[in-house]
């Protein structure tokens, strides 16, 4: 088989004339193309969220802009609370307890909801992430990761595959 490619040297070279621009361009569409808002329909959305000392479950939420969001507070040991900040958003529950209440989502970015109760040591760290909207720049820098690892592996092959011809 090596005897008759003759020219890997040449191969390897027109593969990387083919494989530059294409790199290029796949990152400028990463970088530029813009995504589709269609995803963000606002929608009725009820989640429940699990309050023990001292964390919330989940505790990271994403809805989408404009969302009619509706927290299902439970409280599984001491009483919490859950105040989310920007919002005008408040909720207490007692042990063993599920309080309710809706807000829309009209804030995009990202938010942090905390315990408004104190229920022991660790109180000030009892804290959750609510996303509202798409977080475009992290699946853009998700790609662009993806894209550079990718690079690596083929420049890696490209010059395994030099060196193995003898070729500088
Ligand atoms: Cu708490």
């Amino acid at each position: 088989m090596d005897a008759n490619s003759s020219h890997p040297a040449k191969v390897a070279r027109s593969k990387l004339w083919f494989y530059g621009p294409v790199f290029v361009v796949i990152v400028l569409l990463i970088l530029l193309v813009p995504l589709p808002q269609a995803a963000s329909t606002p929608t009725d959305r009820t989640i429940r969220i699990e309050a023990s000392r001292f964390q919330f479950v989940p505790g990271e939420i994403h809805v989408n802009p404009g969302d009619k969001v509706t927290v299902e507070l439970i409280s599984q040991d001491v009483v919490h609370g859950l105040s989310l900040d920007n919002y005008n958003f408040n909720l207490q529950a007692e042990p063993g307890q599920i309080v309710t209440g809706t807000f829309i989502a009209n804030q995009s970015g990202v938010f942090r909801f905390r315990c408004s109760f104190t229920c022991g040591n660790l109180h000030p760290f009892m804290i959750g992430k609510l996303t509202v909207g798409s977080n475009y720049l992290l699946i853009r820098g998700i790609a662009l990761a993806g894209l550079a690892v990718a690079g690596a592996f083929l420049s890696m092959w490209f010059s395994t595959t030099r060196h193995s011809q003898g070729v500088r």
